[in-house]
């Protein structure tokens, strides 16, 4: 079964995507995201470039060896541009196996481990009342986990409250893409620290214990900052605490969990199982956040959580809407399958990218599934997707209010 066309598809529905599409000799055809936010261009042309070439000829049924033949064969192993660009390949090579075999692809990964995958939304607000209130409607919408991020007081803008969507939308993402040049944003730690215990003492008691609560740090604390945030949340059992730290330092982590027994998730930004070798081998994290498309794709992202098994390591995966439907496809079949699932990020993508990526998965009661199509179960409407080319666009930057660079 030779791979005889491999197609790189740009295109930006209201954000980027960038979309790798291999065709068989048999007709058949399979996909893989290849989106890497903010940095989209770099990805496209490694595949076009330097994939593309060695791909064509080649058996679309050995996806364990085109992994590595990708990964070894390159030398300069790792970073986020080659294992997206790998993820891409070997997303679009099972999606070709399932559709090639009549099944989705959960069922070459094992079969269902579960009937369905646990979601959480991302609810806000400008203020703590606003988000209480937010994350009130999520739950009548029933989401059985809900992450809260809110305003702080004295700062113009903070990570995770809406800015083009209003914050009373269920299931609407409020992550708008940021096109042209990054916005900057302002960060005050001190007044980050007072915020969050009160929002998350608001919630328990206008929501009660039933309810999952999460919470993104989004890389902006220190280790110490992260042990007094997590010790202060302990009242309120989260779900857990998200990206505490930058994780370059991976030992950070154990004066972390010295401090507080609030659980802790990583992982968004990893692209290798090398990023979190330590952090699962010393359980200094409870939850890994490493998804389909930036880890190296379905064949890497089960050695991770294959790993993580062995030392009581849970999955979350990234579900943002900056990964396409096809990275969320994927994902859930993942999910479905993976014996130590914990949880799935779930932000809908707005209603041109749905068109442009048609999908068998579905939401219901706070859970999702990938459905019963062969394969991953999403397609591409090509001559949709041409009618939206792409834009520049940046993630934002953040600067503490004395101007100086912070972690965004
Ligand atoms: O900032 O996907 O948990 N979710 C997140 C996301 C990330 C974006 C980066 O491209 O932290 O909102
Ligand atoms: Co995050």
């Amino acid at each position: 079964m030779k791979i005889v066309d491999a197609k790189v598809i740009v295109c930006s529905p209201g954000r980027n995507f960038v979309t790798l599409k291999l065709t068989t000799e048999d007709g058949v055809h399979g996909l893989g995201d290849a989106t890497l936010n903010g940095r989209e261009l770099a990805v496209a042309a490694y595949l076009q470039e330097h994939l593309v070439p060695l791909l064509i000829g080649r058996d679309a049924r050995r996806i364990e060896d085109t992994w590595h033949y990708l990964y070894k064969g390159a030398y300069w192993r790792g970073g986020p541009v080659t294992m997206t660009a790998i993820a891409a390949v070997d997303t679009a090579l099972w999606d070709i196996q399932g559709k090639a075999l009549g099944v989705p692809v959960y069922q070459l990964l094992g079969g269902r481990a579960r009937d369905s995958v646990m979601v959480y939304g991302h609810a806000h607000g400008d203020d703590v009342e606003e988000t209480v209130a937010s994350v009130a409607r999520f739950v009548a919408a029933g989401y059985k986990a809900v992450r809260a991020q809110s305003g702080i007081p004295g700062l113009a803008a903070t990570y995770g409250v809406a800015v083009a969507h209003s914050a009373t939308t269920v299931g609407k993402s409020y992550e708008p893409a940021v096109r042209g040049l990054p916005v900057e944003s302002l960060w005050s730690t001190e007044k980050y620290l007072e915020t969050v215990p009160r929002l998350f003492a608001r919630v328990r008691q206008e929501l009660g214990a039933d309810v999952h609560l999460l919470h993104d740090v989004h890389h902006r604390l220190t280790p110490n900052e992260a042990a007094r945030l997590g010790k202060e949340l302990e009242p309120y059992h989260l779900f857990w605490m998200e990206d505490p730290v930058p994780a370059e330092s991976q030992e950070s982590f154990r004066l972390i969990r010295r401090h507080t027994t609030t659980p802790i998730a990583v992982g968004e930004v990893f692209s290798s199982i090398y990023d979190c070798q330590q952090l699962i081998q010393e359980q200094l994290i409870d939850y890994v956040r490493a998804t389909v498309v930036h880890a190296g794709g379905l064949t890497h992202l089960r050695r991770i959580a294959h790993l993580a098994e062995l030392h009581h390591v849970r999955t979350g995966c990234h579900g943002a809407t900056d990964l396409s439907p096809v990275c969320m496809a994927a994902a859930l079949h993942f999910d479905l399958s993976v014996h130590n699932f914990g949880i799935q990020e779930y932000l809908p993508h707005n209603d041109d990218t749905d068109r442009v990526f048609p999908h068998a998965y579905t939401f219901a009661d706070g859970a999702m599934h990938p459905g019963e199509a062969p394969g991953l179960g999403v397609d591409i409407d090509e001559a949709l997707a041409a009618t939206f080319p792409y834009q520049r666009a940046y993630l934002p930057v953040n600067r503490k209010l004395d101007g100086t660079l912070h972690s965004w």
